[in-house]
């Protein structure tokens, strides 16, 4: 109840920080993306990550001023970086809760404009399991969609949806979940498998919790387009992570 309290407050107190972590391109190694990752540096508990608060402020409400604010941040604070002078996109986790707010397609489009990042630069990663029997959470997917946005299916391949649900998602991008990496360099016709089906449905595909080097050779041979993991970086604060991308050029 605390924290629930507490954490209505987080945003405008400034105790929300975040970190972004790289996505390489499979194919040059070269970063492309950044996830956005909040944090909240609660005054007295210290450090509490996302996977603590984010179910809190889902149930009490306080999702929708949370992910307002990660989303203004995140957008303004990548929008001037660039790698061998391409802009890097970012990606951003996205609650069904905040789907179902009225207009949040229209303040991500405000939010677009005020910070310069162009449409195509942002991606909005939600959860299959959260979204995919979801109808009005569909809706403003598809008017994200025509903003020019991208979507990314996160934790691909762990719900039970359905191929035929799957292909109603107006979904760009799918992300093989951290469970399925950390079984390679087995199981990898297993994870071809799915690239295969992901890139028929005209996805991209993002491989989460690369760990080791074997894990990143078998996606590359399975045909993965990007990796993302501790192997090519951790989350880390902005400045950290801008040093490695433009300022390192
Ligand atoms: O950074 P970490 O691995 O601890 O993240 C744990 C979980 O929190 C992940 O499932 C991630 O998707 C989620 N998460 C991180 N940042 C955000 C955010 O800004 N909004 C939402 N809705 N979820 C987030
Ligand atoms: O669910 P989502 O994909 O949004 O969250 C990503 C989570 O995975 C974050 O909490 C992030 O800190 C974590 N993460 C990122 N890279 C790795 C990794 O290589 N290994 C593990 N175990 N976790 C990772
Ligand atoms: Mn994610
Ligand atoms: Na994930």
């Amino acid at each position: 109840l605390r924290l629930e309290t507490d954490l209505h407050d987080a945003a405008s107190r400034n105790e929300l920080v975040v970190h972004y972590q790289p996505q390489v391109d499979a194919g040059t190694g070269r970063t492309v993306a950044v996830e956005a990752l909040v944090r909240w540096q609660h005054p007295t508990l210290g450090m509490v990550p996302p996977g603590v608060f984010i179910p809190i402020a889902e149930d009490s409400g306080a999702i929708g001023e949370i992910g307002a604010h990660v989303l203004a941040v995140a957008c303004s604070t990548v929008a001037g970086w660039h790698v061998g002078g391409t802009p890097l996109e970012l990606a951003v986790n996205v609650s069904a809760s905040q789907l179902h707010t009225a207009g949040f397609s229209d303040f991500v489009r405000l939010v677009l404009k005020q910070t310069g990042l162009a449409a195509h630069r942002l991606v909005l990663e939600v959860t299959e399991s959260q979204v995919v029997a979801d109808t009005d959470a569909l809706g403003e997917l598809t008017a994200l969609r025509a903003l020019g946005v991208g979507i990314s299916v996160d934790d691909f391949g762990t719900g039970y949806s359905s191929l035929s649900q799957l292909r109603r998602l107006p979904a760009t991008e799918v992300k093989i979940d951290q469970s399925f990496t950390a079984e390679l360099p087995g199981s990898a016709s297993f994870v071809a498998g799915i690239v295969a089906l992901a890139h028929s449905l005209d996805l991209r595909v993002v491989a989460e919790g690369v760990e080791q080097p074997e894990q990143l050779r078998a996606l590359i041979d399975a045909g993965c387009d990007r990796a993302q993991g501790y192997l090519l970086g951790r989350p880390a604060p902005a400045a950290d992570v801008r040093s490695r991308t433009d300022a390192a050029e």
